[in-house]
């Protein structure tokens, strides 16, 4: 009898698997929803009578229980980059330059590109091992997100498991967008209308709310859906185009957007751009846009990335929504740097779903070119998560203006006279002891993705930049718990947890410490490339603007930008202090080894075994660096097939070069 039952688990698992696909995915039912609830109902009963038969797959296994109070971080196995926009065709047309520029030996029209829709919900990731669905994931940071499996699996649209036995790839991570359709957002907040609960801004932040639930149960009734665009990483890498990779990831029962066109030339995307215009609003979900990608794999690794974005992709941004308000008042903010900003203080207005209140006018140019006054009626408009800003100001005839906006001649905070840089649109606050610049860069030094010191808040900040305790970073290290005691609204327990998150802190590690001095353009992913190819500040500080500049994927601007900062005594001072306040200047180095200590490395050329971001793993746990142009310092130049003009080079210089077997034995020895 049991056997039979056995057989039947199966044939009902997958009869229930194909016509979720069909339903879900393909908009196809085959049956009705009661011979679906039937199917289900048959296979719930046979798994109570053998829960040992219970699978992970299994169509019943995809609301699972709750989830303890916090989702478990997850470290992305390759960056997800956000994209480059760009909000107009001149800008896109640039986009299209830089690529024939990037990929210089190719002919133009070998250069194709993919057109998509850019769907305005939530990023996240998904992993299949051996076809099972394995892991999912936010976004996030881009590098860290955090594990949301237990609610992803309740989309019926993603596969609990694919048929991926036949591929060269054993595990796939899949990126894509979970969003909500229009219908569906406004039915979930009418329900919270009815509930008295607050309303969801927009579709986006619903389809977040949603997944950040920690009940599966409640994510399973909303009606989310995903669309998967890319791939995150594989271990096998098996397309040589992105096309072939969204017909691939189709025909293993991945929900794919049907609107993805190939595009033979620049010109055609441009036709896209103009289609999509037009239909974009008879859509049923929202879209804030379209992506285009380089479609050859090749030439997208060819053309490689910055540390925020791809170069063989951007975002092309449709106008975003717009609103009419007044403003009531423009004031000027101090940033970290000392740049100073006017934003103008609005008439709370709907836009997108969201009230907006203040909007940023970016510079006293901008303000100007717009001659935007107080009391004006102005256009604002807010364009996906982007602050919002002002259009421009309706001028109504006969109604008497106030007075043209004039910079105030000093720092609103420090009163010291503000001045503007030659060639700069920003004025500055020049008084590096400015207390609104000290106490900005003090927050950024103390937050999340910085030196996270918790219980370091603006008011505690006030009250030790305002008394003149703190000046530099540094002097944080040397507050006492009496001191922080004796503080306004700071409890005596409070005091302790953050002499605690004080001491924490100085072990963070280089990376953070790199990103927490707040150095020009140099941001999480520059800081995080710095420790992993320098390992200490000391010698970081010693690297020159060449060196710096041959790591791959920083460039010159923050090359400059760093000897810059290391240039100032001033700055050279403050690390003495840190590190004698006892804080890790050092990265630990890998115990793996250094074999390949001080040795340079350059990649040309596909590989098979490894993609160029696992390569340059690999020898970087072994204590190597990656540089991108081959100079007499490079000691290998690791070629794979079709090699560029570095492998040219490398012969010219004498370099060594490696092929793939090679490297792979230079590793494994
Ligand atoms: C973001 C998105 C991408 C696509 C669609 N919608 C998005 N929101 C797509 O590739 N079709 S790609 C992307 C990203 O790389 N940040």
């Amino acid at each position: 009898m049991s056997d039979s039952d056995k057989k039947t688990i199966k044939t009902l698992r997958r009869d229930i698997q194909r016509h979720d696909h069909l339903y879900y995915v393909e908009d196809q039912p085959e049956i009705s929803d009661r011979e679906y609830d039937g199917l289900m109902q048959r296979l719930k009963d046979l798994e109570k009578k053998h829960p040992e038969w219970i699978t992970p797959d299994s169509p019943t296994q995809r609301v699972g229980g709750k989830i303890s109070e916090k989702f478990p971080a997850v470290t992305h196995k390759a960056p997800m980059l956000s994209l480059d926009n760009t909000y107009s065709l001149d800008e896109y047309r640039d986009f299209h330059k830089r690529v024939v520029k990037g990929l210089k030996s190719i002919p133009e029209n070998e250069i194709e590109y993919v057109v998509e829709l850019k769907i305005d919900g939530l990023g996240v990731t998904l992993s299949y091992e051996n076809g099972l669905l394995v892991q999912g994931a936010t976004r996030g940071d881009g590098k860290q997100g955090e594990d949301i499996t237990a609610n992803l699996k309740t989309i019926r649209s993603i596969p609990l498991r694919i048929p991926m036995e036949k591929e060269p790839f054993k595990f796939i991570e899949v990126r894509g967008e979970v969003y909500l359709d229009h219908q569906a957002f406004l039915k979930i907040n009418e329900e919270r209308k009815a509930e008295g609960q607050p309303l969801f801004a927009n579709p986006r932040n619903s389809a977040a709310g949603s997944l950040r639930l920690l009940d599966p149960t409640i994510t399973a009734k909303r009606p989310l859906n995903i669309f998967i665009y890319s791939v995150g990483y594989m271990d096998k890498m098996s397309f040589k185009t992105h096309y072939e990779a969204l017909q691939k990831f189709k025909a293993l029962g991945l929900r794919v957007n049907p609107e993805a066109t190939l595009c033979k030339s620049f010109d055609e995307t441009l036709a896209l751009i103009e289609r999509w215009q037009e239909e974009k609003d008879s859509l049923p979900y929202e879209i804030d846009g379209l992506v285009v990608k380089v479609n050859s794999l090749k030439f997208q690794e060819k053309l490689g990335s910055t540390t925020k974005h791809p170069r063989w992709a951007v975002a092309y941004k449709y106008e975003a929504e717009q609103a009419t308000t007044e403003v009531e008042d423009i004031i000027c903010q101090v940033g970290r740097t000392g740049s100073i900003t006017p934003v103008a203080i609005l008439k709370p207005v709907l836009v997108s779903g969201s009230t907006v209140s203040r909007a940023t006018l970016h510079n006293e140019d901008e303000i100007n070119r717009k001659d935007i006054r107080v009391g004006d009626s102005v256009v604002i408009e807010k364009a996906g998560e982007v602050i919002p800003k002002v259009v421009r100001v309706i001028i109504e005839p006969g109604k008497s203006r106030g007075r043209k906006f004039k910079m105030p001649g000093k720092c609103p905070e420090c009163a010291t006279k503000i001045y503007r840089p030659e060639g700069e649109v920003a004025w500055r606050c020049v008084n590096a002891a400015c207390p609104a610049q000290l106490k900005e860069r003090l927050l950024h030094f103390a937050s999340r993705n910085a030196m996270d010191i918790d219980h370091l808040g603006p008011a505690v900040l006030d009250q030790l930049v305002d008394s003149g305790r703190v000046k530099h970073f540094s002097d944080l290290y040397t507050l006492t718990e009496e001191e922080l005691a004796g503080l306004e609204r700071l409890a005596e327990k409070s005091a302790q947890n953050l002499i605690d998150a004080l001491q924490k802190s100085k072990t963070a590690g280089l990376a953070r410490v790199l990103h927490a001095l707040g150095i020009r353009h140099v941001g999480q992913r520059a800081a995080s490339l710095l420790a992993q190819t320098f390992h200490s500040i000391d010698r970081l500080q010693k690297t020159t603007f060449e060196d710096l500049e041959s790591v791959m994927e920083i460039g010159p601007t923050i090359a400059e930008s760093l000897r810059a900062f290391f240039d100032r005594e001033a700055n050279r001072e403050e690390i003495r202090r840190l590190k004698q306040s006892g804080v890790a200047l050092e990265e630990k180095q890998r115990k793996v080894g250094d074999r390949l200590e001080g040795k340079q490395f350059v990649l040309t050329g596909t590989m098979e075994e490894f993609t160029r971001d696992q390569a340059k793993e690999k020898i970087m746990a072994l204590g190597g660096r990656v540089t991108s142009s081959v100079s007499q310092k490079t000691d290998y130049v690791v070629a794979g097939a079709d090699p560029g003009s570095k492998f040219d080079k490398a012969k010219k210089l004498g370099v060594q070069v490696l092929n793939e077997e090679a490297f792979k034995t230079l590793l494994e020895k």
